[in-house]
């Protein structure tokens, strides 16, 4: 076990659908913590960063246009294993392979707008939250344990 964070996105389509705030509770009711916590409009800048390793393929473009197109919620979410826990909730890439129950998988048809993003490492993490967010947009708090959180 590990104590790590994650950067979470509700992506425009979440946004416009107004599931923001059902992505949010499935998180908070797993006992995660919430250590950042947005409303954002994201620069193209910014997506291309966040996506630079999908940067050439034939869905980058719309990727991009997507995730810029309208306002998201970023999130940082701490806890235990958050990582691979956050990414089970969240489902498979494709919402029609996403087990039912899991965020996609429950309200997603299309891997275009599959509603959600979760780092896949650690090292995704460190450097995801870092374009979403400024150090001082982080917030130190209690976990379910009673433990004490850094931002950092
Ligand atoms: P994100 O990054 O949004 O949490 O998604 P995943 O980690 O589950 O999946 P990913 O990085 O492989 O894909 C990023 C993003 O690109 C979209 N996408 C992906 C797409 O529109 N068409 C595709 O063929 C693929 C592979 C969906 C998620």
């Amino acid at each position: 076990m590990a104590l790590e964070r994650t950067l979470i996105l509700a992506k425009a389509d979440a946004v416009v659908r107004g599931l923001a705030g059902e992505i949010l509770a499935r998180f908070e009711r797993r006992g995660y913590t919430i250590l950042g916590l947005k409303l954002m409009h994201v620069t193209p800048e910014q997506a291309k960063r966040h996506y630079a390793e999908h940067e050439g393929k034939p869905f980058f473009e719309g990727l991009v246009a997507y995730i810029t197109g309208s306002p998201i919620v970023a999130m940082v979410i701490v806890g235990e294993d958050v990582i691979e826990g956050c990414r089970a909730t969240i489902g498979a890439t494709n919402p029609i392979k996403a087990t039912p129950g899991t965020i996609r998988g429950d309200y997603g048809q299309t891997i275009g707008r599959n509603l959600v993003h979760g780092s896949d490492s650690a090292a995704s993490a460190e450097r995801e939250v870092a374009i979403f967010f400024r150090d001082d947009e982080l917030f130190p708090c209690a976990n379910v344990l009673g433990d004490w959180v850094a931002a950092k």
